[in-house]
């Protein structure tokens, strides 16, 4: 039977289906789009969709329960009638208190959606008290429904992917230890990897865009923290040896640029410039602004791009790219892209930067990611140099960056 997914790329609502199916040995063939044609398919405008002989079937959990009913004998959604009903709770549960809350934490990071303080707190703590419930529910258990992998496990370790990889830093994943084993067997079958690939656990929380380095837990949260830091630096002060001389203050080199070759082009007007005025007026006003001697233009590819297999993954590469270089928003602006998906190939990574001074070392400096591009000046005298520059700063999801179609897009501003 001919099925088709038809999804966003990287959408991890579509992984819970997929997953399924490698289980159920279902074939599905996987269609990505764009928004326009995604509102046609469905009532409510959103992907995924199943396209099936009979017509479409919309809403994430629907398509992966039919999956999983397709072929009873995979057992992905119970044994029994009672384990069908316990498999469909846990499915529930995932929507309501595990998918929701995370999209609020996760959309900031990954540009999604604005970041905000009071929501962050508010859906942190939400993903926290579903984490609670189900390290309860795994404390004596292998999967959670029965003795073996159900839909009710698919569902829920896929909405934990981007999470766990983005923004659930060691010191909140040990909370739930229960949670994490769990989750660290079922991303590493064969049928998980196979869809999502290799799951590398975050090693602090990415910081949205508008987050300030610590961001804000909700005011409750906030407070919480300071009392004991306060405790604890006085016992540390009555403890410890006379302090050392405080070393010299090390300036920012652009910094001291800066000070000595003033530049007319001012970073953040040129930004202001950028984001307030349509492209024909920031193009003219840039090259007005441009100046050359004290700021280099560079076009930037990801020096790996043969390797990459997954479009999210990418995706997820440019969002951090952009988070790193944050020493930098003084003296830098740019885009990043990811072309291509897994069914449009080659998937790249390129980008176009305006960097103060002449070298990229102060970048590879702040964001040692940096090192994996090869970057090239670009001429800005020429005719070609000046259209890759305004090619790269026009660029959109959906539309063409030199000939390939963009599936992902950042801009550091
Ligand atoms: N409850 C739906 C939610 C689907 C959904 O929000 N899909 C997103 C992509 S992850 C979408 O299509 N957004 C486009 C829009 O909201 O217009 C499901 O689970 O399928």
């Amino acid at each position: 039977m001919a099925l088709t997914l038809v999804t966003y790329p990287g959408n991890f609502r579509a992984f819970k289906a997929l997953i399924a199916a490698e289980y159920a040995g279902v074939e599905i063939a996987v269609k990505d789009v764009d928004a326009k044609a995604a509102a046609k398919l469905s009532p409510t405008g959103k992907v995924p969709v199943l396209e099936t002989p009979q017509g479409t079937i919309f809403e994430s959990n629907a398509i992966a329960r039919y999956v999983a009913r397709l072929r009873s004998d995979a057992d992905l959604y119970g044994r029994t009638f009672y384990e069908s009903a316990v498999v469909d709770s846990w499915i529930d549960f995932c929507a309501h208190e595990l998918e929701l809350p995370c999209t609020l934490w996760v959309y900031p990071i990954i540009g999604y959606m604005p970041f905000s303080g009071p929501a962050y707190g508010k859906a942190k703590a939400h993903v926290s008290q579903a984490l609670k419930t189900l390290d309860a529910h795994l404390l004596d258990k292998t999967y959670m429904v029965g003795e073996a992998m159900t839909l009710a496990d698919i569902t829920i370790a896929s909405a934990l992917v981007y999470p766990a990889k983005l923004a659930m830093d060691p010191k909140f994943r040990a909370q739930f230890p229960n949670v994490f084993r769990w989750f660290d067997l079922c991303v590493h079958q064969p049928q998980f990897v196979a869809v999502i690939g290799d799951v590398a656990l975050a090693e602090s929380e990415m910081k949205p865009e508008g987050a300030s380095s610590a961001p804000q837990g909700g005011k409750k949260e906030a407070k919480k923290e300071k009392a004991p830091k306060k405790e604890k630096a006085k016992k540390e002060k009555a403890a410890a040896p006379p302090p050392a001389p405080a070393p010299k203050k090390v300036e920012h080199p652009l910094k001291i640029l800066d000070k000595k070759s003033p530049s007319p082009l001012n970073g953040d007007e040129w930004k202001r410039t950028y984001k307030n005025n349509p492209p024909e007026v920031w193009k003219q006003k840039f090259w007005e602004m441009f100046d050359p001697k004290g700021w280099a233009l560079w076009v930037c590819r990801f020096k790996y791009n043969h390797e990459n297999e997954k479009q999210f993954m990418c995706a997820n590469a440019i969002g951090g790219f952009v988070q790193r270089s944050d020493a930098m928003r003084k003296w830098a602006f740019g885009t990043m892209f990811v072309t291509g998906s897994e069914a449009c190939l080659p998937i790249e990574i390129s980008g176009c930067w305006l960097m103060r001074g002449d070298t990229v070392e102060n970048l590879t400096e702040a964001n040692d990611d940096a090192l994996c591009y090869t970057w090239t000046k670009i001429d800005h005298t020429s005719a070609a140099g000046r259209a890759l520059v305004e090619e790269y700063w026009t660029a959109d999801v959906d539309g063409f960056l030199e000939g390939k179609l963009v599936t992902d897009g950042k801009l550091f501003l």
